[in-house]
């Protein structure tokens, strides 16, 4: 699942174009309505051609509305940046833009948008041309740089078609939102519903959600449960990463949450106040309500450089708080330029190494930065002027070895453990990350089960081996698809005892070697039951429904009425139905000796025994003596004595046979 945000400038058309494409109002608070305006985020949600639910963030573009515009950007996989054709680039449309360049959103579509309007303007068209052109040269040199452009009217319909097929060709680009076992929802809206209680929103990332867990709620770590899930107004019992989440939440009242807290489970999040991040300073102070000259300069005015000891509003996920800049390694920080700060923030926020904020001046207010999180939690006050300091710093900007092998993992998705440490460049001398990796559970084996104690252990093996990894998020994911996949199977063929593993491999659409690996392990840990040639989940047992056991009890009456001249194959199947009589062969309820002929079991085993002992008297018996020991037909007696030849139990010399 994906999520989308809006951006662009004020009036532009962001929320009519969501309405047109999702037929969701995204302005849901009176305030907006009356003034025409969006204030505060609005929500709403579409299915793309491909089948694929998207979730949608429409932000405001007013300079007013910065603020909350920055609120619903957290998590977004990708932009759909509006600018009208009327009117070209403006203000907002540069600071949403460094926006989204800071928080790193690289995927995107630009609607050109009011292009009706445009038109009746100016019917040659070149207008539109012109703005264009202004739009490509604006998004050059940032993370848009190669969004395809794409022209619309959200009034007359014109170009949505195109706008779906370009959004989805972007987000097919974008990776999937990982899961790694640690969900957090920044909480953009909380609520009430009566009759259900506290109900807070957000954009799910890093795991996934279930009806019933026991969550936690920082900053102030209240604990809460989760007493329901939705989304895109669905019931779900899971919430994945990547989708827009509603969670109703048992155990806080509205009164203790707040836009900007995190939810998510208990015991490995912190909240912090001291953060070394590194930070960009943008080259120019967006400020608001400057036009672009006429003369092609762009809009913004030079910025002083960033001195040491300044407040700023600082702005990540959903949440913002004041934070006081101690610049490291320098005393200023030029425009247009990155460094390393430790910020102490005013109120405790929820920090994971990686996460993207922004920062404001405060008044006139205006985004000057953002960056990257680099240490949620160094602990102490650095000197500023420390070679080690920044030298540290830097190592942990470019990641772990565990980070990289993991990300590297997520990349490439089921691989070897030789093939993962040398394509991440790590090589086979440091099976450490790895062994980390296995020991916190973001990678899994794929193959025999192994305990995690044990996994650590044979990483040095490992680590020049053949043997699949994956990361925790596509074996879950895994998982769910082949209990999907099979319940369906079940569904459609309650009669058979599990599906093909061949139909099984196509229906996941997975190599052999990554399915096979794959399927030793969820036999392992009794996920499915292997039947051989089939198989099946725990669940799934054949059950004949009333009237075929009916069906089935008249038709083995008559086989224990005439036990050796017994109803033919072809009257069985005629009686129950094929489906119903392999069910009964498959079972043991009947054997089949030949293309005709069923015995009971009992039956069948005394006649053997019958047969062997005759033999072993008379050294070999015939057909005929066959027939007329068990009072049956040749039919009968034919079937069986060359079922028993091609079961090895006889052999055949001449007319008689002989115990082999
Ligand atoms: N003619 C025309 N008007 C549009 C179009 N899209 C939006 N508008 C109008 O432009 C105004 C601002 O639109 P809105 O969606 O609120 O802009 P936002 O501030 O970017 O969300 C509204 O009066 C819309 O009816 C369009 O494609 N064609
Ligand atoms: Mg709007």
């Amino acid at each position: 699942m994906h999520v989308i945000g809006t951006a662009g400038h004020v009036d532009h058309g962001k929320s009519t174009l969501v309405h047109a494409l999702t037929g969701i109002d995204p302005d849901r608070l009176r305030e907006e309505k009356e003034r025409e305006m969006t204030i505060d985020l609005g929500f709403a949600w579409l299915t793309l051609p491909d089948g694929e639910a998207v979730g949608i963030v429409d932000v405001p573009g007013h300079r007013d509305f910065i603020e909350n515009m920055l609120a619903g950007m957290g998590g977004i996989d990708a932009a759909l940046f509006v600018v009208a054709a009327d009117e070209g680039v403006m203000p907002q449309t540069r600071e949403h833009l460094a926006i989204l360049d800071l928080l790193g959103v690289s995927a995107g579509v630009v609607a050109l948008t009011k292009l009706d309007l445009a038109e009746s303007e100016d019917a040659s068209g070149e207008w539109v041309e012109l703005v264009a052109a202004d739009v490509s040269e604006t998004l050059e040199g940032t993370v848009l740089e190669s969004a395809p452009i794409i022209l619309v009217s959200a009034r007359t319909g014109q170009g949505l078609d195109a706008l779906l097929a370009a959004l989805q060709g972007v987000l097919a680009q974008a990776k999937p939102r990982p899961d790694r076992g640690r969900p957090r929802l920044p909480i953009d809206r909380v609520f009430t519903i009566s009759g259900f209680g506290t109900v807070v929103t957000g954009t799910l990332t890093g795991g996934c959600f279930e009806v019933g867990q026991e969550v936690e709620v920082l900053p102030r770590g209240l604990k809460a449960r989760v007493r329901g899930l939705q989304t895109h107004k669905q019931k779900v019992e899971r919430a994945v990463p990547g989708s827009r989440v509603a969670m109703n939440l048992s155990g806080v009242s509205k009164a203790d949450l707040k836009r900007g807290d995190v939810v998510t489970i208990p015991g490995w999040l912190q909240s912090t106040v001291l953060v070394d991040v590194q930070l960009r300073y943008l080259p120019a102070i967006l400020r608001p309500g400057l036009r672009r000259e006429p003369s092609g300069e762009r809009s913004g005015q030079a910025q002083r450089p960033l001195r040491h000891n300044t407040q700023l509003k600082f702005f990540s996920g959903a949440a913002e708080t004041m934070a006081h800049v101690r610049l490291l390694g320098q005393d200023r920080l030029p425009p247009g330029q990155s460094g390393w700060a430790q910020l102490r923030l005013q109120e405790p926020i929820p920090l994971v190494k990686g996460d993207r904020f922004i920062v404001r001046i405060p008044s006139p207010s205006a985004t000057v930065g953002g960056g990257v999180v680099v240490d949620p939690h160094p602990g102490r006050k650095h000197r500023r002027f420390r070679p080690e300091v920044l030298t540290r710093l830097e190592t942990l900007a470019q990641g772990s070895p565990a980070e990289i092998l993991l990300q590297a993992l997520e990349r490439h998705g089921p691989i070897s453990a030789r093939d993962l440490l040398s394509t991440s460049g790590l090589g086979e001398t440091s099976p450490e990350p790895l062994a980390q990796l296995l020991d916190e559970g973001q990678a899994i084996l794929l193959g025999p089960q192994v305990s995690r104690k044990q996994e650590a252990r044979i990483t040095k093996q490992l680590a020049s081996s053949n043997q699949l990894l994956a990361t925790r998020g596509w074996w879950s994911t895994l998982v769910e698809r082949l209990s999907r996949e099979l319940s369906t199977y079940h569904q459609r063929f309650p009669l058979r005892a599990g599906m093909g593993r061949e139909a099984l491999r196509s229906g996941l659409r997975l190599e052999a070697k990554v399915f096979n690996a794959a399927l030793v392990r969820a036999v392992a840990e009794g996920l499915i039951v292997d039947e051989g040639a089939t198989v099946r989940l725990p669940s799934h047992a054949v059950r004949l429904n009333p009237e075929q056991q009916q069906q089935v009890d008249i038709l083995l009456a008559r086989f224990h009425r005439q036990p050796y001249t017994t109803p033919s194959v072809k009257e069985s199947v005629a009686a129950v139905g094929e489906e119903v009589l392999g069910v009964l062969v498959a079972r043991g309820d009947l054997v089949q000796v030949s293309p005709e002929v069923l015995f009971l079991p009992k039956t069948y085993e005394e006649m053997v025994a019958r047969i062997r002992a005759h033999i072993k008297q008379e050294e070999s018996i015939t057909l005929a003596q066959t027939r007329d020991m068990l009072g049956t037909s040749r039919k009968y007696a034919q079937g069986l004595l060359e079922h028993l030849d091609e079961v090895g139990v006889t052999k055949r010399v001449g007319d008689e046979r002989v115990l082999r």
